[in-house]
């Protein structure tokens, strides 16, 4: 038998080495694109350049409207809506139209429903006085359920990416428990209210949106 000599070794060695790292970068990629949904389709999304979409507020915001401020300029880019706090009490959400909801209950079940993911970017004028509440609130008649981020938004814009399956830490409104893939599929499918917080500290402050969409 001939053994093999030093230098066939050598290039044998630097081949396994060469395989090892390709194998690891494809499989870093794979991961990729499946946790972070690289390549998934968009269901719905709102950038704000095609001008007011119907976005609103609820809640202690912009005096007796309901209507946000619409900024031609300063977003992450472009146009964006804003809101001040008029900070009488209560809690401001940015209010999503119908055609958004409309578009979310008709695609998401065929665009991998368990793994679609809610991003938008928020920014807020003031970051003392912080307080605790429901971040995203998705419902369906009078079923809620609730989600809460681990941070308020920033000075500047702040994104946010909350996965829509029943693992994310959403919570049943009514039971206060986690909520169940049924009750996530539940409201998803019949969604009439999707409300984004607006406001994170006590007082006035003006909130900012831009960029929701869900993949
Ligand atoms: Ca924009
Ligand atoms: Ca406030």
């Amino acid at each position: 038998m001939v053994e093999p000599t030093g230098e066939k070794r050598k290039g044998c060695s630097c081949a396994m080495v060469v395989l090892f790292v390709s194998c690891s970068l494809i499989a870093v990629l794979v991961f990729c694109i499946w946790q972070f949904r690289w390549l998934a389709p968009t269901i719905v999304e709102e950038d704000f350049e095609a001008g007011d979409t119907g976005w609103l507020v609820v809640g202690d915001a912009q005096g007796e409207s309901d209507k946000p401020t619409y900024e031609t300029e300063g977003g992450n880019p472009g146009a964006h809506m804003s809101a001040v706090d008029n900070a009488v009490g209560g809690v401001w959400y940015w209010s999503a139209p119908d055609s958004f909801m409309e578009e979310l209950a008709k695609n998401w079940e065929a665009n991998g429903s368990a793994r679609a993911r809610l991003s938008f970017d928020l920014k807020q004028s003031a970051l003392d006085k912080p307080f605790e509440a429901s971040d995203v609130i998705l419902g369906a008649g009078d079923f809620e359920v609730h989600f809460a981020h681990e941070d308020p938004p920033g000075l500047d814009w702040t994104h946010f990416t909350v996965p829509l399956n029943a693992d994310a830490g959403w919570i049943n409104s009514s039971s206060k428990e986690p909520a169940t893939p049924e009750e996530i599929a539940k409201v998803m499918d019949s969604i009439d209210k999707l409300w984004i917080r607006g406001e994170f500290r006590t007082g006035d402050d003006t909130g900012g949106i831009d960029n929701i969409s869900i993949r």
